[in-house]
């Protein structure tokens, strides 16, 4: 069928967003989506993937990355809005299913004083206990 001109837009997007970032250096993260490395991969989508941390700092830990490697939080731009929204919402639907009824925490490190250390953006979700404020 005929595309929409929403989805038109979606693909424009997404285009614009994989030109963008087609110079960014592979992490580790790369070799899970791609599977040279295994990981305990609990989603994924043609966006995205979602596994767990491999150094859990909570009962319930996991990355929601998208399959472009986009470095950073600092470097986003507009076009990547609609992935943005589409990584929070996986976010929010694995925490369901992996049963954080009670709340869960959603954290997005940045460059050095954020204490990134693999440099393709991740979202964090944490949950399974009390969560304490502030961060360290
Ligand atoms: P950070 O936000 O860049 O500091 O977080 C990187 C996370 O990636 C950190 O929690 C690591 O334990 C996690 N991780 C992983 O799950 N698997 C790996 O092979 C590597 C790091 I390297």
């Amino acid at each position: 069928g005929k595309l929409s001109s929403d989805e038109v837009n979606k693909a424009h997007l997404a285009e614009e967003a994989i030109k963008k970032y087609r110079n960014t250096s592979p992490t580790i993260f790369s070799k899970i989506i791609d599977k040279s490395l295994p990981a305990d991969i609990i989603y994924e989508d043609d966006k995205c993937l979602v596994f767990r941390d491999i150094s859990p700092q909570a009962p319930v830990h996991f990355l929601v990355i998208p399959r472009i490697p986009i470095p950073r939080i600092s470097e986003v731009t507009e076009s990547d809005g609609q992935l943005l929204g589409h990584l929070l919402v996986v976010a929010k639907n694995t925490a369901k299913k992996e049963g954080l009824v009670e709340g869960y925490r959603i954290v997005i490190n940045d460059g050095k004083n954020g204490a990134q250390s693999v440099y393709h953006l991740h979202i964090h979700v944490l949950g399974g206990r009390q969560m304490n404020w502030p961060p360290g």
